[in-house]
């Protein structure tokens, strides 16, 4: 396969410091050489540069007046005033550039491989993605649904909304944020499946209720097993097996007890195990078109911890892209 790496040191979507810092620790697993030994022709694009873009903004501060004499900043994340969405500018303007990154690697007819930085990056990658193949179908795998709207979000992080950015059906009822209005909704409601679930707001469970949207929580993984769930999830999205699958991975769909080094762990999720059955799974149909990894954040837990969920992201991606656990075969080792 020809495959495209891009990292995105994308951290203002929450509020933990260090999971900018997750392209690293990915890479330096040495997972880019692993998968050039299952046999992937690879090109590491590097990092978008996103760094500036996520500065503090000193631009839209407004003053308002108290008194005739006394002045006071208006906090950024008072958005017009009534919602509360933090740095939306800053998240908006790198996923516009990570949307065009991704449709660019693509369009270079690569699998595109992003490494995040927080899953606020999913509406840039979906986007993009979307963009080539406008049939897309997704699969987010994850311990939250990540579908608030920015009415109904409590924390006013970004990376609890990133479904909600690009469901066709629930745009009547999203608040459209002027700095997003580049993102196209082409996702539709039945082309996206949840795995993992055991964290969802009750508005976004009334989101899904209401949009009929396929969700898989750990309690269904229980009841089927991985496999079935996986399979159910799989003929939902794409019932005549020919949709083009992009998979979002955040990497705290994994149980808190292997994966300590993320912002918001859950206890009881997935096994490493279930987690890269799953996704041989998702290699096996031979469409998926693009994959992020989301969520490692090394500042957070020990140092051991750190290495364990980088390792974990590290094994994930080799079964997403056909590493087998019962060894390769000799032909599919490339010559040096
Ligand atoms: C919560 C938590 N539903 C929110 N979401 C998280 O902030 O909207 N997503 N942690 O990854
Ligand atoms: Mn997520
Ligand atoms: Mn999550
Ligand atoms: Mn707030």
């Amino acid at each position: 396969l020809r495959v495209g790496v891009q990292g995105v040191e994308l951290y203002r979507g929450q509020n933990k410091r260090g999971v900018e810092l997750g392209p690293k620790a990915i890479r330096d697993t040495g997972v880019v050489a692993a998968l050039r030994n299952v046999g992937h022709e690879i090109v590491d694009y590097g990092n978008a540069p996103i760094m500036e873009m996520q500065e503090e903004a000193v631009l839209q501060e407004r003053l308002v007046a108290s008194g005739g004499r006394q002045s006071q900043t208006v906090p950024e994340s008072d958005y017009n005033g009534y919602l509360n969405v933090h740095y939306v500018k800053q998240v908006a303007d790198a996923n516009r550039m990570i949307s065009d990154w991704t449709s660019k690697i693509m369009r270079d007819g690569r699998v595109c491989l992003t490494l995040g930085g927080d899953h606020a990056l999913g509406i840039g990658t979906v986007n993009g993605a979307s963009q080539v193949h406008p049939d897309l179908g997704v699969l987010w795998i994850d311990a939250h649904s990540d579908i608030n709207t920015p009415l109904t979000t409590g924390s006013g992080k970004i990376h609890g909304m990133s479904v909600a950015f690009f469901v066709q059906e629930l745009q009547p009822y999203m608040t459209q944020l002027p700095e997003f209005s580049w993102v196209q909704p082409r996702i539709k409601a039945a082309n996206l499946a949840f795995i993992g679930l055991r964290d969802v707001d009750p508005a976004e469970r009334a989101i899904l209720e209401m949009l009929g949207i396929t969700a898989y929580s750990m309690r269904d993984v229980d009841r089927h097993g991985i496999q079935k769930v996986t399979e159910m999830a799989l003929s939902k999205i794409s019932q005549d097996k020919k949709r083009p699958i992009h998979v979002s991975y955040d990497i705290d769909s994994l149980c808190e007890s292997i994966v300590k080094s993320t912002g918001t762990p859950v206890p009881g999720g997935l096994s490493l195990r279930e987690g890269i059955t799953l996704l041989e799974m998702i290699n096996e149909t031979g469409r998926m078109v693009s994959m992020d990894l989301v969520e490692v954040n090394p500042l957070l837990g020990s140092e051991l911890d750190a290495a364990a969920t980088a390792q974990a992201a590290k094994h994930l991606i080799l079964g997403a892209f056909g590493h087998s656990r019962g060894g390769m075969a000799l032909n599919s080792i490339p010559k040096p």
